[in-house]
Protein backbone atom coordinates (compact mmCIF):
# COMPACT_ATOMS: atom_id res chain seq x y z
CA UNK A 1 0.00 0.00 0.00
CA UNK A 2 1.45 3.46 -0.90
CA UNK A 3 0.93 6.22 1.49
CA UNK A 4 -1.19 9.51 0.77
CA UNK A 5 1.99 11.74 0.48
CA UNK A 6 3.69 9.39 -2.33
CA UNK A 7 -0.07 8.97 -3.86
CA UNK A 8 -0.51 12.66 -4.30
CA UNK A 9 3.08 13.55 -5.81
CA UNK A 10 2.65 10.13 -8.30
CA UNK A 11 -1.02 11.42 -9.03
CA UNK A 12 0.76 15.11 -9.78
CA UNK A 13 3.10 13.46 -11.78
CA UNK A 14 0.36 11.92 -13.84
CA UNK A 15 -1.05 15.55 -14.77
CA UNK A 16 2.55 16.58 -15.50
CA UNK A 17 3.01 14.24 -17.92
CA UNK A 18 -0.39 14.41 -19.95
CA UNK A 19 0.02 17.85 -19.88
CA UNK A 20 3.83 17.49 -21.70
CA UNK A 21 1.48 15.42 -24.01
CA UNK A 22 -0.59 18.43 -24.80
CA UNK A 23 2.51 20.53 -24.93
CA UNK A 24 3.87 18.16 -27.38
CA UNK A 25 0.94 17.88 -29.62
CA UNK A 26 0.61 21.35 -29.75
CA UNK A 27 3.76 21.64 -30.86
CA UNK A 28 3.00 19.09 -33.74
CA UNK A 29 0.45 20.70 -34.79
CA UNK A 30 1.96 24.03 -35.51
CA UNK A 31 5.26 22.75 -36.89
CA UNK A 32 2.60 20.61 -39.59
CA UNK A 33 0.84 24.03 -40.36
CA UNK A 34 4.26 25.50 -40.87
CA UNK A 35 4.96 22.77 -43.20
CA UNK A 36 7.72 21.14 -41.39
CA UNK A 37 6.32 17.64 -41.84
CA UNK A 38 9.37 15.96 -39.89
CA UNK A 39 9.10 18.11 -36.78
CA UNK A 40 5.60 17.44 -36.53
CA UNK A 41 6.11 13.70 -36.51
CA UNK A 42 9.04 14.33 -33.73
CA UNK A 43 6.80 15.87 -31.20
CA UNK A 44 3.70 13.63 -31.95
CA UNK A 45 5.86 10.69 -31.33
CA UNK A 46 6.98 12.28 -28.26
CA UNK A 47 3.45 12.84 -27.28
CA UNK A 48 2.56 9.47 -27.49
CA UNK A 49 5.57 8.83 -25.44
CA UNK A 50 4.35 11.16 -22.80
CA UNK A 51 0.87 9.28 -22.30
CA UNK A 52 3.09 6.25 -22.23
CA UNK A 53 4.74 7.75 -18.82
CA UNK A 54 1.27 8.72 -17.48
CA UNK A 55 -0.17 5.45 -18.03
CA UNK A 56 3.24 3.61 -16.33
CA UNK A 57 2.26 5.93 -12.94
CA UNK A 58 -1.38 5.08 -13.18
CA UNK A 59 -0.57 1.33 -13.52
CA UNK A 60 1.58 1.76 -10.56
CA UNK A 61 -0.94 3.49 -8.07
CA UNK A 62 -3.09 1.10 -8.65
CA UNK A 63 -0.70 -1.79 -8.31
CA UNK A 64 0.07 -0.37 -4.86
CA UNK A 65 -3.77 0.14 -4.06
CA UNK A 66 -3.45 3.32 -4.26
CA UNK A 67 -6.26 5.81 -5.66
CA UNK A 68 -5.89 7.28 -8.68
CA UNK A 69 -6.81 10.82 -8.56
CA UNK A 70 -7.26 12.41 -12.43
CA UNK A 71 -7.19 16.37 -12.26
CA UNK A 72 -7.54 19.05 -14.75
CA UNK A 73 -4.95 18.76 -17.74
CA UNK A 74 -4.03 22.34 -18.37
CA UNK A 75 -3.74 24.15 -21.82
CA UNK A 76 -0.39 24.00 -23.08
CA UNK A 77 1.71 27.26 -23.00
CA UNK A 78 4.48 27.85 -25.39
CA UNK A 79 5.94 30.70 -27.75
CA UNK A 80 5.37 29.96 -31.36
CA UNK A 81 8.31 31.36 -32.97
CA UNK A 82 11.45 29.41 -35.03
CA UNK A 83 11.97 25.38 -34.74
CA UNK A 84 15.08 26.28 -32.45
CA UNK A 85 13.21 28.53 -30.31
CA UNK A 86 10.40 25.57 -29.48
CA UNK A 87 13.02 23.15 -28.67
CA UNK A 88 14.47 25.80 -26.20
CA UNK A 89 11.20 25.36 -24.75
CA UNK A 90 11.29 21.93 -24.56
CA UNK A 91 14.32 22.08 -23.45
CA UNK A 92 13.53 23.84 -20.36
CA UNK A 93 10.28 21.94 -20.02
CA UNK A 94 12.18 18.41 -19.69
CA UNK A 95 14.24 20.10 -17.13
CA UNK A 96 11.37 20.77 -15.13
CA UNK A 97 9.63 17.94 -15.33
CA UNK A 98 13.22 16.56 -13.88
CA UNK A 99 12.96 18.13 -10.98
CA UNK A 100 9.53 16.59 -10.45
CA UNK A 101 10.62 13.36 -10.91
CA UNK A 102 13.64 14.43 -8.31
CA UNK A 103 11.13 15.50 -5.95
CA UNK A 104 9.20 12.00 -6.34
CA UNK A 105 12.66 10.31 -5.82
CA UNK A 106 13.19 12.33 -2.59
CA UNK A 107 9.90 11.80 -1.26
CA UNK A 108 10.05 7.80 -1.46
CA UNK A 109 13.83 8.24 0.12
CA UNK A 110 11.98 10.30 3.18
CA UNK A 111 9.06 8.34 3.32
CA UNK A 112 10.78 4.74 3.23
CA UNK A 113 9.13 3.65 0.27
CA UNK A 114 11.54 1.59 -1.14
CA UNK A 115 9.88 0.44 -4.20
CA UNK A 116 8.64 3.55 -5.33
CA UNK A 117 12.42 4.55 -4.98
CA UNK A 118 12.97 2.03 -6.99
CA UNK A 119 10.55 2.04 -9.46
CA UNK A 120 11.21 6.32 -9.65
CA UNK A 121 14.39 5.15 -11.53
CA UNK A 122 13.15 4.23 -14.95
CA UNK A 123 11.94 7.96 -14.91
CA UNK A 124 15.54 9.63 -13.64
CA UNK A 125 17.30 7.66 -17.00
CA UNK A 126 14.63 8.60 -18.84
CA UNK A 127 14.93 12.28 -18.16
CA UNK A 128 18.61 11.67 -19.32
CA UNK A 129 17.93 10.47 -22.51
CA UNK A 130 15.02 13.10 -22.90
CA UNK A 131 17.38 15.95 -22.19
CA UNK A 132 20.01 14.49 -24.14
CA UNK A 133 17.95 14.43 -27.00
CA UNK A 134 16.78 17.61 -27.32
CA UNK A 135 20.21 18.92 -26.66
CA UNK A 136 21.44 17.45 -29.29
CA UNK A 137 18.77 18.76 -31.49
CA UNK A 138 19.64 22.40 -30.47
CA UNK A 139 23.18 22.13 -30.64
CA UNK A 140 22.57 20.88 -34.40
CA UNK A 141 20.23 24.11 -35.11
CA UNK A 142 22.86 26.15 -33.35
CA UNK A 143 25.76 24.70 -35.48
CA UNK A 144 24.21 25.12 -38.81
CA UNK A 145 22.22 28.58 -37.73
CA UNK A 146 19.96 29.86 -40.25
CA UNK A 147 21.12 27.86 -43.38
CA UNK A 148 17.32 26.37 -44.26
CA UNK A 149 18.95 23.95 -46.06
CA UNK A 150 20.10 21.97 -43.01
CA UNK A 151 16.61 22.79 -41.26
CA UNK A 152 14.99 20.84 -44.64
CA UNK A 153 17.42 17.90 -43.66
CA UNK A 154 16.79 18.02 -40.35
CA UNK A 155 13.25 17.94 -40.87
CA UNK A 156 13.50 14.36 -42.88
CA UNK A 157 15.79 12.65 -39.98
CA UNK A 158 13.15 13.99 -37.34
CA UNK A 159 10.34 12.40 -39.40
CA UNK A 160 12.20 8.92 -39.00
CA UNK A 161 11.45 8.84 -35.39
CA UNK A 162 9.93 5.85 -34.86
CA UNK A 163 7.16 5.00 -31.96
CA UNK A 164 8.50 2.85 -29.73
CA UNK A 165 5.86 1.82 -26.95
CA UNK A 166 7.29 2.10 -23.48
CA UNK A 167 6.80 -0.05 -21.01
CA UNK A 168 7.62 -0.86 -17.48
FE1 LIG B 1 7.68 12.34 -19.47
O1 LIG B 1 9.26 12.98 -20.06
FE2 LIG B 1 9.06 14.44 -21.12
O2 LIG B 1 7.99 15.45 -20.12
Amino acid sequence: MINKKLEDILNAQINKEFYSAYLYLAMSAHFDEIGLKGFSHWTKIQAREEVDHGMILFDYIIERNGKVDLKQIEAPHYHFGEPLEIFEQIYEHELKVTQSIESVASMSESECDLATRHFINWYIQEQVEEEANVDEIIKKMKMFGQDKTILYHMDIELGKREYMPHKF
